[in-house]
């Protein structure tokens, strides 16, 4: 989805700045124009890659607000405007710095000096940013990372953790996402498909979720809200009745109630684990078990149906709101 270039390091640039001014000296004789060439070529190379690191970010303010709400959960929107704007300023300054100085070669009596001079306060602009360097880099990886989300019909599939979402994935898509005994063992949005006669669908695995109020989730729980919030045509929600998930039954069904709330998309409920679940579990919802297979065709058949119908709704709608 997004492709943003490596951030250099401050000094990484300083290195290739002064290098190349090195060798723009190159069959001059000592003196102004000597040192003219050298001031031009290390600022416009400062000034080129510090606007190209800016200009190979997204606009952060006309992004999918799935996209804008994760980048804030995981990195910081602020944050990273701060960042991006103490580099463009960091860049106009060098401009600036790197003009005026040229101006003064003229009148000075050693040429040198003035290119020093000027040498020494980019050298301390590029300290002040390198900070700003780093977590620009960090948040590139991150935001590198994140999963390419379409427009297809698409599933949700969440839960408490620990209750199977991943297993279910696994089956039912190419997708091979980490399944494990332990709570939380997805830490991002992994995105499947599934083809079924002519249509492609989505099937999104998120990370698992306690039921506990927005500002005590983690940022992993975070990104399944956002993902909840912003994509997807059906929410499968997996619970796990047998306590295998080291989750009481009660807590998992309190978080479908006040999800429903919140979120409006059409919800399936599956449980899951029926190879080792009494028959008497009495909890309305496709009875599954993602390990011997057994319910997993029915639910998903249904799901499906559910996400083409709601996908189909949504963009007549859609349409209804664009018609003049
Ligand atoms: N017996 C049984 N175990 C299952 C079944 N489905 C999943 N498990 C086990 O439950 C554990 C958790 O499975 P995952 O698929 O990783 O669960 P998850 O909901 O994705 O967990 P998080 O990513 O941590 O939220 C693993 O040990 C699975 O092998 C099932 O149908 N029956
Ligand atoms: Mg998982």
């Amino acid at each position: 989805m997004f492709n943003i270039s490596t951030v250099p390091t401050a000094q990484e640039l300083l290195d290739k700045a002064f290098r190349k001014s090195v060798r723009a000296r190159a069959g001059k004789r000592a003196g102004k124009r000597a040192d003219k060439a050298m001031i031009l070529t290390a600022s416009n190379i400062l000034v080129d890659n510090l606007r190209m690191v800016v200009r190979r970010f997204p606009n952060l303010d006309s992004i999918d607000e799935y996209y804008s709400d994760t980048i804030d959960t995981l990195v910081g929107i602020d944050k990273l405007k701060i960042s991006l704007s103490s580099v463009s300023w960091a860049a106009s300054k060098i401009y600036q710095l790197s003009r005026a100085a040229i101006g003064r070669l003229d009148r000075v009596q050693d040429p040198a000096v003035v290119r020093r001079q000027v040498y020494g306060r980019i050298g301390s602009i590029m300290r002040e940013i390198a900070a700003d360097l780093d977590f620009l880099n960090e948040a590139r990886n991150t935001i590198n990372a994140l999963p390419h989300v379409t427009n297809e019909p698409t599933i949700l599939v969440g839960g408490y953790p620990n209750v199977g979402k991943s297993s279910f994935v696994s089956r039912i898509t190419k997708a091979r996402p980490q399944i494990a005994s332990y709570p939380f063992t997805t830490k991002g949005v992994i995105v499947g498909h599934i083809q079924c006669a002519d249509q492609r669908y989505q099937i999104i695995d998120l990370p698992g979720l306690l039921d506990r109020p927005l500002n005590k989730r983690n940022p992993i729980e975070l990104q399944a809200i956002a993902a909840l919030k912003h994509l997807g045509d059906v929410v499968l929600f997996i619970v796990d009745p047998t306590g295998s998930c080291g989750y009481d039954l009660a807590e998992q069904l309190h978080l479908l109630d006040e999800l429903r709330l919140e979120i409006m998309l059409p919800f399936v409920v599956a449980v899951n684990k029926a190879d080792i679940m009494p028959m008497i579990a009495t909890i309305e919802g496709y009875r599954m078990s993602t390990k011997s297979g057994e319910g997993v065709d029915e639910v998903l058949n249904y799901l499906l149906d559910k996400a083409a119908e709601h996908k189909s709704q949504a963009s007549a709608m859609a349409q209804d709101e664009d018609a003049p």
